[in-house]
């Protein structure tokens, strides 16, 4: 009986789970920042189901930033994601997508809310150190993106 209730407690508990997708940018990478800004991530209650560490080539680039196309800042966004490797990140938390945008602050560092990771580990708009999906059919998008043996998984 005990196992039996706490096993409807556990798929209660992970029922109002939610998944999200970072990128540790090439500028957090390069300055060593990724490591401080992952355990801010964890520490936020957050956990990894699944990360890679990789260099983009243009090609993927455009892809994953295809809403950006035609944007003026949209060459210097490609060239900036394509300049070192990224940290891609799944993570998953109640309510992760706006907890995550929350933690991350405001695209431009200095409109950025003090002690957000954009605040204390951005430099300006276009080197902003990290990236989080913005709606929970983004974060779905950008989960199937990076990792698309994860459907089901994120899909229950
Ligand atoms: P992200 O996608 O990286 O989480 O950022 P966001 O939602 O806060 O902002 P978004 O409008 O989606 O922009 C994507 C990324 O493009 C670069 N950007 N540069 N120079 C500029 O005016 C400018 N505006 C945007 C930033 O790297 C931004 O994170
Ligand atoms: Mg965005």
């Amino acid at each position: 009986m005990l196992t039996f209730q706490l096993k409807k407690l556990n798929h209660k508990i992970k029922s109002n789970m939610s998944y999200t997708l970072t990128i540790i940018k090439p500028d957090s990478f390069k300055s060593g920042n990724d490591q401080l800004i992952i355990s801010r991530i964890l520490d936020s209650g957050f956990s990894v189901i699944d990360m890679q560490i990789k260099m983009l080539s243009v090609d993927v680039a455009e892809q994953f930033y295809k809403e950006h196309k035609g944007k003026d800042f949209y060459f210097d966004l490609l060239n900036f994601m394509t300049s070192g490797p990224i940290i891609v990140l799944c993570l998953k938390k109640e309510n992760a997508v706006e907890d995550f945008r929350k933690l991350i602050g405001n695209t431009d560092p200095k409109e950025a809310e003090k002690g957000t990771i954009r605040n204390v580990y951005g430099t300006d708009i276009a080197h902003n150190a990290i990236h989080g999906a913005d709606s929970d059919e983004s974060a779905t998008r950008e989960i199937l993106f990076w990792f698309p043996y994860l459907e089901n998984k994120i899909k229950n």
